[in-house]
């Protein structure tokens, strides 16, 4: 039966420009001022030494359970760095090291972790949203920031951040559905890092590669060595640059890997091998950039111990802050709070007015009517 070929032109482009041991394809090089690749080391080693910092908290006790990034920050950063100001960030639950970069103080992103609601408030002139821990749900917020923006006449592009898992949500495909039907100067950057908690990626998807479902909603889709911080900032920048020109939204998928635990109440061994995770620690984004940059003679001393000496500043300040109030998880919720949360929190403040009351007798409050606001304490 003869058909007719309506979309010949598909493809699928692949950028790396650093290899595992730090050699560069000179004919890619995206001559990145080395004041910016110098800025672009501190803090990938300062996500790094973050990351490893916040979870000898976690197992102290000191904060709550939080998403690791090892091996993660070259995606992050790469991507991160080529926004401005005025543009937007809107992350997921794992981008510890670019919030860092758009602003967030190290003892915020701590209180975050530590269920203090002041954690999670960006400051006035921030363009960033909080953490999103609802997988893919910040998708259609993003592109509805980016709709604003284009309506508006805002010089703003939005940066969108998600992993390969969020690619299997409703979430993601009508967002991207809506940003290549109004055409909104957004950047989509997946995070491959090869898993969803334990369930693998050729299990989320039957595709070959993540930046080609982009094609379907009729915008670009590029892959990129998410290891790679050259790579990942050339093609975010170009993504950029294409949004801001109004050309539109473009998905780059950084294929990289998630080194550590999914969380903090992950345990990893259970469901991938020592193997697998050696073969990605050969290619850790750090060590090859280490080794460019030490090429090059763009290597500054004492880099560690400075972002060691802030980060361990930031824990104080962290931990000067005194006690969160507990009342405040029943706060924003619901504008009108149902009965049983109404009674819940007033028991909650019963308890924390009297400590040693005995607890096999709480006060029990009768529920308030339907409407009745909650005021903090
Ligand atoms: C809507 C929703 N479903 C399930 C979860 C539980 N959950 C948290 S993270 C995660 C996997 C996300 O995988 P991916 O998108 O690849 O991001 P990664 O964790 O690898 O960074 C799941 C299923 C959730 N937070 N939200
Ligand atoms: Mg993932």
């Amino acid at each position: 039966m003869p058909r007719t070929v309506l979309e010949p032109r598909f493809q699928v482009e692949y950028l790396s420009i650093l290899d595992s041991d730090g050699h560069l394809d000179a004919s890619l090089d995206p001559h990145i001022p080395p004041d910016l690749l110098k800025r672009l080391y501190r803090f990938m080693v300062l996500g790094r030494r973050l990351d490893e910092r916040m979870v000898r908290l976690q197992r102290q006790g000191r904060i709550g359970t939080f998403a690791p990034i090892k091996g993660q920050e070259a995606s992050q950063l790469g991507s991160i760095a080529a926004l401005r100001a005025q543009d937007w960030m809107v992350p997921s639950f794992r981008e510890t090291a670019a919030m860092h970069w758009r602003g967030w103080p190290i003892e915020k992103m701590l209180l975050f972790y530590a269920g203090y609601l002041e954690g999670g408030h960006p400051a006035p002139e921030q363009h960033d949203l909080p953490v999103t821990i609802p997988v893919a749900t910040q998708l259609p917020h993003a592109v509805g920031l980016a709709y604003a923006a284009q309506y508006r006449g805002d010089d703003a592009v939005v940066m969108a951040f998600f992993g390969d898992g969020a690619t299997s949500e409703g979430d993601f495909h009508e967002a991207m559905n809506f940003a290549g039907v109004w055409s909104v100067p957004a950047v989509f950057i997946c995070q491959n890092n090869q898993w969803a908690i334990s369930v693998p990626l050729k299990k989320q998807t039957h595709s070959r590669t993540l930046a080609q479902k982009a094609l379907a909603y009729g915008f670009p889709g590029i892959q990129v060595d998410g290891n790679d911080v050259l790579a990942v900032y050339a093609a975010a920048k170009e993504a950029v640059d294409r949004a801001r020109a109004g050309d539109g939204p473009t998905l780059v998928e950084c294929v990289t890997y998630r080194l550590g635990v999914h969380t903090t109440a992950d345990d990893p061994t259970k469901y991938r091998t020592n193997e697998e995770v050696a073969e990605w620690e050969r290619k850790d984004p750090l060590t090859r950039f280490t080794a460019y940059l030490d090429k090059r003679g763009w290597l500054d001393d004492g880099v560690e111990e400075a972002v060691d000496a802030e980060i361990a500043a930031a824990v104080q300040r962290f931990e000067a802050f005194g006690p969160a109030d507990p009342l405040v998880m029943f706060d924003h919720a619901y504008a009108d709070p149902p009965a049983h949360l109404v009674a819940q929190r007033a028991e909650v403040a019963a308890r924390l007015e009297r400590p040693h009351a005995d607890p096999e007798s709480p006060p029990v409050p009768s529920p308030p009517m339907r409407g009745q606001r909650m005021s903090r304490r």
